[in-house]
């Protein structure tokens, strides 16, 4: 088969750029350090789910590879993020906030364009839903980290991300995108589609709700916050990147 001869070369790429990801430590994990012990926990995870993923988008092949390179990808780059971020951590005790948010702006947009994809893998869709979801993570995101780098009032940053998340959520409960899930989707994808915006509801408030307790009020401590963080992610990249394999997996092997 193709896609074990292209395996090799892909998975070496993700090897070497994790690998050197890592090169920045200088301190050990102490074995009491449980945030440090959630960084490592969760960057392995990650980097194992990127094979997973690559793996399966070669595997299944046609219109469900590109949702599971997608999967690939957020993981991919959050694992990068994570082993850079568990360095300064175990090093320092700190995590600046601008590695997150680097993150997101690169994870979040490609975890919305999900559910245009698992909806474009089954029907035809308008892009309208691809461009309003990526909008609605531009004004979630940048007016969150201007509030929080001190280039915007911090209400005010909050205020505007609060509604990106809001135009998000209308989109894919009563917009557009629900209406083509509810109305043309198979099961297996109806209820991928229903479960991803659980997350997006329930698994992303932990963010904002990191904004107001770690920095508008300042009444969490930066070890709840990180730990809170690492277990968020497990939920909104690997869990959500699990749902989509599920869907492709139901619609390849019923065909
Ligand atoms: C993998 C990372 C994910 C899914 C990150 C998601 C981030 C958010 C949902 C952030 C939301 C925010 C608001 C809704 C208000 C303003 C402050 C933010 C940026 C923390």
């Amino acid at each position: 088969m193709k896609y074990k001869k292209i395996m090799a070369p892909v998975l070496g790429s993700v090897a070497l750029a994790m690998s050197s990801a890592s090169n920045a430590a200088t301190a050990n994990l102490a074995s009491g350090d449980f945030v440090g012990i959630t960084f490592w926990l969760i960057s392995m995870a990650l980097a194992a789910s990127t094979v997973f993923f690559l793996w399966e988008a070669l595997r299944m092949g046609g219109k469900w590879s590109t949702s599971l390179t997608v999967s690939a990808l957020v993981t991919f780059i959050a694992a990068v993020h994570y082993f850079y971020m568990r360095d300064v951590w175990v090093a320092t005790g700190d995590t600046p906030t601008v590695y997150r948010y680097i993150d997101w702006l690169l994870t979040v947009p490609l975890l919305m364009i999900e559910f245009y994809l698992i909806l474009a893998a089954i029907t035809k869709v308008s892009g309208g839903i691809f461009w309003r979801l990526l909008i609605g993570t531009l004004v979630m995101l940048v007016p969150g980290y201007m509030g929080e780098a001190g280039y915007m009032d911090i209400t005010m940053g909050f205020i505007i991300g609060m509604l990106g998340w809001a135009y998000i959520l209308y989109e894919i409960f009563a917009g557009e995108a629900s209406k083509v899930a509810a109305a043309q989707a198979s099961p297996a994808v109806q209820s991928s589609y229903k479960n991803m915006r659980i997350i997006v509801t329930l698994g992303w408030a932990i963010y904002p709700l990191g904004y107001v307790l770690g920095y508008m009020t300042q009444t969490a401590s930066m070890e709840a916050l990180n730990i809170v963080y690492n277990l968020a992610d497990v939920v909104n990249k690997i869990a959500f990147g699990l749902l989509i394999w599920y869907a492709a997996n139901e619609e390849t092997s019923n065909a």
